[in-house]
This record gives structure tokens, sequence and C-alpha cells, in this order.
């Protein structure tokens, strides 16, 4: 009687049912819901590596085909492969950092060929003023329903939609990926950020955006990633979310760009807090954006990254883009952490591509 009182609470408080669900889209496609039972899996035996733009470019090259400086040094692909949306909704041929998306929506589809995972970011223009990401002028107000922007955003949704649904392997399946929209949202340097605009109006952003998709788009091949900057607690962490109904993977972007002793402080107290967060709400972490630019550490992957990830279970840890001589976060042959990061690479710890076969 007892343990049958305690299931019918359970189920009441949402405890059980969010524990036994999939994707966040209850109408997820069988292999977004196979994505998802994947990420679970992989975390039990390991941390995949992720790169962002890996295959469009690296350090002195563009557009080569099937190159990336990750293959290039250790000889494997990433397991996870960053990409973003940036100006799609303006309708430009390129996103912001000149990435056609006609070859973008090809390299997704190579990568989930080869068994890789895709990971999309959104540095999506200011929709008010038409500023980029960076214009933090008020805008989160502006496109929610009855705003003045709201058609502009809507607009741009239906953009962002059609590339979304526009992801098909040669047989015609929709190709699952996370989608990370509003990212370090915990700052205040994008037009969703912190100072930009309420809680509630976060919330509400998030929660229409993804109504929006799935309801009116009929988009269902999204697994949708919350992912804040900084932090120091629980309740900061969760401040903002926009409820587990809304998010499949949770984490956060922090880069190495001071000492060593606090890059490695900071990311095991926020990956403590993650994991923790994680479980209570049965989501998936991942420390979704994270580097140290131009890798000066000869041993950066072996010393710094991998013991501070060590205690914890991780879905994937990606590194940023290599996107110029002077702003790049993974090695290329020559680069000083080449060997190092061989070794990272040989750790049981990290999943790279063929790993995941
Ligand atoms: C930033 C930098 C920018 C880039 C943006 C979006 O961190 O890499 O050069 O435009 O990300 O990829």
């Amino acid at each position: 009687m007892m343990r049958l009182l305690i299931v019918l609470f359970l189920l009441l408080s949402g405890t059980l049912s969010a524990q036994n669900s999939g994707p966040a889209d209850m109408q997820a496609t069988a292999e977004t819901q196979q994505l998802y039972g994947r990420l679970r899996s992989l975390m039990q035996r390991g941390v995949m590596f992720g790169h962002q733009d890996d295959m469009a470019y690296g350090v002195g090259w563009k557009y080569e085909h099937d190159r990336s400086d990750v293959k290039d040094v250790c000889g494997d692909w990433p397991a996870v492969f960053g990409w973003d949306l940036g100006h799609l909704e303006t309708g430009k041929p390129a996103n912001l950092d000149g990435v056609p998306f006609d070859s973008l929506r090809s390299y997704i589809r190579t990568v989930y060929e080869r068994g890789g995972v895709n990971s999309i970011s959104w540095h999506s223009n200011n929709p008010a003023s038409g500023g980029s990401a960076w214009d933090t002028s008020l805008a989160v107000t502006a496109i929610l329903p009855g705003g003045s922007s709201y058609a502009v955003y809507v607009a741009w949704l239906d953009r962002l939609a059609d590339f979304m649904l526009s992801l098909k392997t040669a047989e015609g399946i929709s190709i699952p990926v996370i989608f990370r929209p509003f990212h370090e949202h915990t700052g205040s340097w994008f037009w969703w950020g912190q100072r930009q605009c309420s809680t509630t109006e976060f919330r509400t952003l998030w929660q229409f955006t993804v109504n929006y998709l799935t309801t009116v788009k009929q988009v269902h091949n999204l697994l949708y990633a919350y992912s804040a900057a900084d932090f120091d607690d629980d309740g900061q962490y969760m401040e903002r979310y926009p409820g587990d109904a809304f998010v499949d993977v949770i984490g956060f972007d922090l880069y190495h760009s001071g000492g060593t002793e606090e890059y490695q402080r900071l990311l095991r107290k926020r990956l403590q807090i993650l994991e923790a967060v994680a479980a209570i709400n049965h989501k998936i972490p991942a420390l979704t954006e994270t580097g140290q630019e131009r890798v000066p550490a000869a041993n950066w992957w072996t010393q710094t990254l991998l013991p501070a990830l060590r205690p914890f279970q991780l879905s994937y840890v990606l590194v940023w883009r290599n996107g110029r001589p002077d702003h790049y976060y993974a090695p290329y042959p020559g680069q000083v952490s080449e060997s190092d990061f061989k070794k990272f690479r040989a750790d049981e710890r990290t999943l790279f591509l063929q790993d995941l076969k």
C-alpha cells in the first residue's frame, strides 16, 4: 500500500514520467529518440570530444574535401561537430563566419552518416535592431507575442525551421541534431543575455521558440540544449531554466583565458553543480564550449583539461573553432600541443568518431 502511494505520488509530481521520458519533444522522430538514447549510453563509456566547424576549415585552409585539423593531428575525427546558424535568419547564403549554409547542410549529413553527433548554436542577429548577436539593445520584449518585432522573429524562426527540416539523409530521413539556442544567457553580451531580459521573458522566449518549432513548423528532429556562461551555484544556474519539458542537454561554456588553476577550479566547481542538476532533472550534461585560445600550453589536453574532467560523467566537451592563426582551439600539425593531443585521443576516457562505432 505504502509503495503504491509513493509511486502514485511520484507519477503525480512528474518525477517518474520525467525519469522515463525520452526527448523533450514528445513527437521527436525515431532517429532523434535514438540520438537521445545514444547520448545517454555513450556517457557511460566516456566523454565525446567535439570541435566547432571542424570539417569546414582549419588554420591555414578552408573548404577542402574531408579535411580536419583534428584528423590531421590524431588520425581520427571528433565525435561531436559544432556548427552555427548565425545569419541564416537574414536570408544570407553563408553564416556569420562565412560558411555557406549549403555546405553546412552537407557537413551535417556526412557527420550523421559516419555516426557522429551534430550540435548547432545560433548567433542570431538582434531581431529588434537588425544589429549583430552582440548588439545588446533590448529585443526580447519586442519579439514575444504582441511585441513590435514579433513578426520579424517569427519570420526568422520560419527560416530556421526550413533549415532544420532540410537536414535529410540520401534516403530522406530527417537528421537529428542538438540545437543550442540563446547560449551563455547568464552573461550579458548577447541580446538574450541576463541584463537584456527578465527571467520570465527569457523562459517565455525559450518556450515560445520550442513550441513554435515543434507545433507550428512540425520540426521533430531536435534535442534542445540549455547552456549557460558563468554561475556560482545551482540556483543561479537554474534561474532561467525553461523547464524539463523544453530541454534535453544541459551545459555551460567556460574558457581558459586566465590562470590554469583558476580555470580548473571553476571547471570542477561548475561540473559538480551541473552533474547534480542533471541527475535531479534527468538531463544530459555537457561542457558545451571550452578551450584555450591558440593552446599555448603544450600539455593542455592531458594536464589541464583531462584532470578537471576526470571525476565527472559528461556527454561531451566541445572546443571552439580554428578560425584564424590567432584564434583557434584545436591543434593542427606542428602546433605546440600536437603530441599531447594524441595522448588525449588515446586516453580511454575520451571518445572520438572511431570510438562510437
Ligand atoms: C566567437 C568567435 C567569432 C565568431 C563567433 C561565432 O567566439 O569565434 O569569431 O564569429 O564565435 O562563431
